[in-house]
Protein backbone atom coordinates (compact mmCIF):
# COMPACT_ATOMS: atom_id res chain seq x y z
CA UNK A 1 0.00 0.00 0.00
CA UNK A 2 1.34 3.63 -0.89
CA UNK A 3 0.77 7.02 0.68
CA UNK A 4 -2.50 7.48 1.82
CA UNK A 5 -4.85 10.27 0.23
CA UNK A 6 -5.39 12.78 3.15
CA UNK A 7 -9.48 14.38 3.61
CA UNK A 8 -9.26 17.37 5.46
CA UNK A 9 -12.77 19.15 6.51
CA UNK A 10 -12.92 22.73 8.04
CA UNK A 11 -15.12 24.52 10.75
CA UNK A 12 -18.10 23.37 12.41
CA UNK A 13 -17.83 20.31 10.25
CA UNK A 14 -17.57 18.18 13.55
CA UNK A 15 -21.03 19.28 13.63
CA UNK A 16 -22.55 17.43 10.19
CA UNK A 17 -26.23 15.58 10.38
CA UNK A 18 -27.09 18.27 13.25
CA UNK A 19 -28.94 20.76 11.71
CA UNK A 20 -29.93 22.28 7.94
CA UNK A 21 -30.65 18.84 6.80
CA UNK A 22 -31.94 20.53 3.66
CA UNK A 23 -28.46 21.35 2.51
CA UNK A 24 -26.40 19.54 4.27
CA UNK A 25 -28.21 15.65 4.42
CA UNK A 26 -29.00 13.53 7.76
CA UNK A 27 -25.27 11.71 7.53
CA UNK A 28 -23.00 12.80 10.25
CA UNK A 29 -18.96 13.06 9.11
CA UNK A 30 -18.40 9.92 10.74
CA UNK A 31 -21.35 7.94 8.34
CA UNK A 32 -18.91 10.07 6.03
CA UNK A 33 -15.72 9.09 7.04
CA UNK A 34 -16.87 5.37 6.16
CA UNK A 35 -17.72 5.90 2.98
CA UNK A 36 -14.51 7.52 2.35
CA UNK A 37 -12.08 4.78 3.59
CA UNK A 38 -14.76 2.07 1.74
CA UNK A 39 -14.55 4.02 -1.59
CA UNK A 40 -10.14 4.32 -0.84
CA UNK A 41 -10.14 0.53 -0.29
CA UNK A 42 -12.07 -0.37 -3.45
CA UNK A 43 -9.44 1.58 -5.24
CA UNK A 44 -6.47 0.65 -3.94
CA UNK A 45 -5.87 3.48 -1.27
CA UNK A 46 -6.09 4.17 2.21
CA UNK A 47 -7.64 7.92 3.89
CA UNK A 48 -6.42 9.81 6.34
CA UNK A 49 -9.72 11.55 7.84
CA UNK A 50 -9.34 14.56 9.63
CA UNK A 51 -11.37 17.68 10.81
CA UNK A 52 -10.39 21.00 12.71
CA UNK A 53 -11.62 24.05 12.93
CA UNK A 54 -8.59 25.79 13.52
CA UNK A 55 -7.06 27.56 10.40
CA UNK A 56 -3.61 26.85 11.82
CA UNK A 57 -4.24 23.60 12.14
CA UNK A 58 -5.26 22.56 8.73
CA UNK A 59 -2.44 24.26 7.30
CA UNK A 60 -0.23 22.22 9.68
CA UNK A 61 -1.63 19.17 7.84
CA UNK A 62 -2.25 20.11 4.43
CA UNK A 63 2.05 20.47 5.02
CA UNK A 64 2.36 17.29 6.34
CA UNK A 65 0.53 16.52 3.02
CA UNK A 66 3.70 17.49 0.85
CA UNK A 67 5.84 14.27 2.16
CA UNK A 68 2.66 11.84 3.85
CA UNK A 69 -0.17 11.92 1.26
CA UNK A 70 -0.50 10.78 -2.40
CA UNK A 71 -3.62 13.44 -3.10
CA UNK A 72 -5.45 15.70 -1.09
CA UNK A 73 -9.05 15.88 -0.64
CA UNK A 74 -10.21 19.35 1.64
CA UNK A 75 -13.63 20.48 2.19
CA UNK A 76 -12.45 23.72 3.37
CA UNK A 77 -16.11 24.81 4.11
CA UNK A 78 -16.34 28.66 4.99
CA UNK A 79 -12.50 29.08 5.19
CA UNK A 80 -12.31 28.28 1.73
CA UNK A 81 -14.28 31.44 1.15
CA UNK A 82 -12.02 33.60 3.05
CA UNK A 83 -8.46 32.02 3.79
CA UNK A 84 -5.36 32.99 1.84
CA UNK A 85 -3.14 30.89 3.98
CA UNK A 86 -5.09 27.75 2.74
CA UNK A 87 -4.36 28.65 -0.49
CA UNK A 88 -0.99 29.54 0.21
CA UNK A 89 0.03 26.17 1.82
CA UNK A 90 -2.06 24.51 -1.00
CA UNK A 91 0.07 26.02 -3.62
CA UNK A 92 2.82 24.08 -2.35
CA UNK A 93 1.64 20.81 -3.19
CA UNK A 94 2.83 19.02 -5.87
CA UNK A 95 0.23 16.37 -5.41
CA UNK A 96 -3.20 15.98 -6.56
CA UNK A 97 -6.02 18.36 -4.67
CA UNK A 98 -9.52 17.66 -4.84
CA UNK A 99 -11.65 20.53 -3.28
CA UNK A 100 -15.12 18.99 -2.36
CA UNK A 101 -18.29 20.73 -0.97
CA UNK A 102 -21.43 19.26 0.27
CA UNK A 103 -23.67 21.72 -0.95
CA UNK A 104 -23.20 23.67 -4.30
CA UNK A 105 -21.78 26.69 -2.92
CA UNK A 106 -22.04 28.55 -6.31
CA UNK A 107 -25.66 27.71 -6.66
CA UNK A 108 -26.27 29.91 -2.80
CA UNK A 109 -25.52 33.19 -1.42
CA UNK A 110 -22.81 35.45 -3.75
CA UNK A 111 -19.90 35.59 -0.84
CA UNK A 112 -19.66 31.66 -1.03
CA UNK A 113 -19.20 31.86 -5.02
CA UNK A 114 -15.64 32.50 -4.61
CA UNK A 115 -13.78 30.05 -2.95
CA UNK A 116 -9.23 30.94 -2.66
CA UNK A 117 -8.60 26.77 -2.72
CA UNK A 118 -9.95 26.41 -5.78
CA UNK A 119 -7.29 28.94 -7.31
CA UNK A 120 -4.86 25.56 -6.19
CA UNK A 121 -7.28 22.74 -6.85
CA UNK A 122 -6.78 19.53 -9.82
CA UNK A 123 -10.53 20.13 -9.67
CA UNK A 124 -13.48 20.14 -7.60
CA UNK A 125 -16.42 18.32 -6.71
CA UNK A 126 -19.34 20.17 -4.99
CA UNK A 127 -23.27 19.48 -4.24
CA UNK A 128 -24.01 15.70 -3.69
CA UNK A 129 -24.09 15.58 -0.67
CA UNK A 130 -21.54 13.06 1.49
CA UNK A 131 -21.73 11.46 -2.07
CA UNK A 132 -19.07 14.73 -2.72
CA UNK A 133 -16.31 13.23 -0.66
CA UNK A 134 -16.54 9.81 -2.28
CA UNK A 135 -16.61 11.37 -5.46
CA UNK A 136 -13.62 13.05 -4.58
CA UNK A 137 -11.76 10.46 -2.95
CA UNK A 138 -12.66 8.65 -6.27
CA UNK A 139 -11.17 11.48 -8.42
CA UNK A 140 -8.09 11.76 -6.41
CA UNK A 141 -7.44 8.48 -6.71
CA UNK A 142 -7.40 8.66 -10.43
CA UNK A 143 -5.35 11.19 -10.68
CA UNK A 144 -2.45 9.56 -8.75
CA UNK A 145 0.20 8.17 -10.65
O1 LIG B 1 -21.14 22.72 1.26
C1 LIG B 1 -20.12 22.63 1.94
O2 LIG B 1 -19.53 21.55 2.14
C2 LIG B 1 -19.54 23.88 2.59
O3 LIG B 1 -18.13 23.78 2.56
C3 LIG B 1 -20.04 23.89 4.02
C4 LIG B 1 -19.66 25.15 4.78
C5 LIG B 1 -20.02 26.42 4.01
O4 LIG B 1 -19.52 27.55 4.68
C6 LIG B 1 -19.47 26.38 2.59
O5 LIG B 1 -19.91 27.55 1.91
C7 LIG B 1 -19.95 25.15 1.85
C8 LIG B 1 -20.38 25.20 6.12
C9 LIG B 1 -20.14 24.00 7.00
C10 LIG B 1 -21.07 24.08 8.17
O6 LIG B 1 -21.02 22.88 8.88
C11 LIG B 1 -22.20 22.26 9.19
C12 LIG B 1 -22.40 21.91 10.48
C13 LIG B 1 -23.57 21.27 10.84
C14 LIG B 1 -24.48 20.95 9.89
C15 LIG B 1 -24.25 21.28 8.59
C16 LIG B 1 -23.09 21.92 8.23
Amino acid sequence: MGKPIYVLSGPNLNLLGTREPEIYGHQTLEDVRVLCEARARSLGHEVVFRQSNHEGVLVDWIQEAREAACALVINPAAYGHTSIALLDALKMLSIPVVECHLSNPAAREAFRRETYVSLAATGLVSGFGANSYELAVEAAAGLVR
